[in-house]
């Protein structure tokens, strides 16, 4: 029996109940006031119980530290925790509903048996979501379903396995404690009750199940925050990729790109092939419509680029100004050659007005065409160098047409011829040149091989 089994309870005629105390959900008790002749002592060791456990304290400092999502749902900071006395002696619960109200748990549920219980718990309930019971204070010989097999039940719930149940036991000897734990008991207590134990070790419970909600909570935020962070990532990863003028991919994108190609193709072995495109005259198509024409115009030729360019695995980028790239995997000299046609009938075709331009009335490009099986000691510089290389060529054959370097040695070779052939007949070349072809090529570089 617990404490003092000959103090009385009032039922709901009860006048004047005291200040601060709840209704009881329990059938049948609606109110109830405390015991007058409760003894001295029993409400002395409460009042010391509660100094000790230092319950007056409010949960705003748990709140501080606690996961967003548990204050916000108040699931954290609630005026009291719901406590659940299931046991068939309603002395028993009477006097548990007594020492936990005077210590400030006024939100109880009784059940006489671990049925009730069960019916409180909405365990039968697969739709229920509910019954915030926070801790289970539980007989363990009652009649019926005994508090060890009801325990085993509420913990087997996915729902209300983390709700701490507490036994409350006359029984000490320890198979019998041993089986509550095995069952998924939290605790237990033993008769006869002791006041400052039964609240220090409700409060540790309670304490360990806020925890696991604090855990549980922070958890799903971590996932969440994980889950937005992955996608403003991307967001950001796209964006940094991204040419903003034309809205294709940038050189920064291209280089990332080059490399993890030039890698698969040395792997397999497969031809990788570069087209370098250039607008032709394009500084006079600037000065003659002014620059707001000119972006237009690029984002044309990009749109018209990139519809030329059918395989998954191709990428067009913009190298820089009114330079294109297209990286063309598993694709060899003859067929690179073929694609860059395309691309230069798919511009000419635009049919941009370009009144300035030497070479016809509408916006042209030139490309240089570069295509090899990669080796160990070569490198993808040296693919974009040919590249380079062939588009220079083409800028010297009179631009608006493809040259394919099959080596960067035969593109210089020609190169020289052409420009010794424009010498000859003393005209001046037809390109400014930023910087001599051999200063754009890597120092040191081998021939490349053609696909
Ligand atoms: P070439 O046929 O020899 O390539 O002659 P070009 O005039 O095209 O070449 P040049 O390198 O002399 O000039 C390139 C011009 O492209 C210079 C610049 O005004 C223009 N340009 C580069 N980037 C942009 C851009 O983003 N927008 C616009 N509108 N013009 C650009
Ligand atoms: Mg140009």
């Amino acid at each position: 029996m617990l404490m003092d089994s000959s103090k009385e309870f009032v039922g709901s005629e009860a006048a004047g109940s005291t200040p601060g105390h709840g209704e009881l959900l329990a059938p049948g008790v609606a109110k109830y006031e405390l015991d007058p002749s409760w003894s001295l002592d029993s409400r002395q060791q409460i009042s010391e119980a509660q100094k000790l456990l230092g319950l007056e304290g409010s949960f705003r400092a748990e709140a501080r530290s606690a996961p967003r999502s548990l204050v916000k749902s108040g699931n954290l900071v609630k005026r009291s925790s719901v406590v659940l006395i299931v046991d068939d002696s309603e002395d028993s619960r009477r006097s548990l509903v007594e020492l936990l109200k005077i210590s400030g748990y006024n939100d109880l549920r009784l059940a006489e048996s671990a049925r009730d219980a069960f019916e409180l718990l909405c365990l039968d309930d697969p739709a229920s979501t509910g019954a915030e019971i926070d801790v289970v204070l539980m007989e363990i010989i009652m009649p019926g379903m005994g508090g060890i097999e009801a325990c085993r039940r509420i913990k087997a719930h996915a729902r209300l396995r983390d709700i701490p149940v507490l036994m409350v036991t006359g029984q000490t000897h320890p198979e019998g404690l041993e089986e509550a734990f095995a069952a998924g008991a939290t605790d237990y207590i033993t008769r006869p009750i002791n006041a400052v134990e039964l609240l220090a070790r409700l409060r540790s419970a309670l304490a360990l199940k806020r925890e696991m909600e604090c855990r549980k909570a922070w958890e799903r935020e971590l996932v969440e925050l994980t889950q937005k962070l992955g996608e403003s990532n991307w967001a950001l990863e796209r964006w940094s990729f991204l040419d903003s003028l034309t809205g294709i991919a940038n050189r920064r994108f291209f280089e990332m790109i080059l490399q993890r190609e030039w890698a698969r193709s040395l792997r397999t072995p497969a031809p990788l092939a570069l087209i370098l495109i250039d607008c032709d005259f394009f500084k006079h198509y600037n000065d003659a419509y002014g620059h707001q024409r000119g972006d237009e115009c690029l984002q044309q030729v990009a749109r018209a680029l990139a519809h030329g360019l059918h395989r998954p695995g191709d990428l067009l980028a913009r190298y820089g100004g009114e330079e294109f790239v297209a990286i063309l995997p598993e694709t060899d000299f003859e067929g690179a050659s073929v694609v860059a046609e395309t691309l230069r009938t798919a511009v000419e075709a635009l049919g941009i007005k370009h009144a300035s331009s030497c070479v016809r009335d509408r916006v042209t490009v030139s490309l240089g065409v570069a295509a090899n099986v990669p080796r160990r000691d070569s490198s993808p510089n040296q693919l974009v160098a040919a590249a380079d290389a062939a588009l220079y060529w083409a800028k010297r054959e009179g631009r608006n047409c493809v040259r394919a370097a099959a080596d960067r040695i035969s593109a210089i070779h020609v190169m020289v011829k052409s420009f010794l052939v424009s010498y000859s007949h003393c005209q001046p070349p037809r390109r400014s040149f930023v910087s001599p072809v051999e200063d754009r090529l890597p120092a040191g570089d081998s021939l490349l091989a053609s696909g």
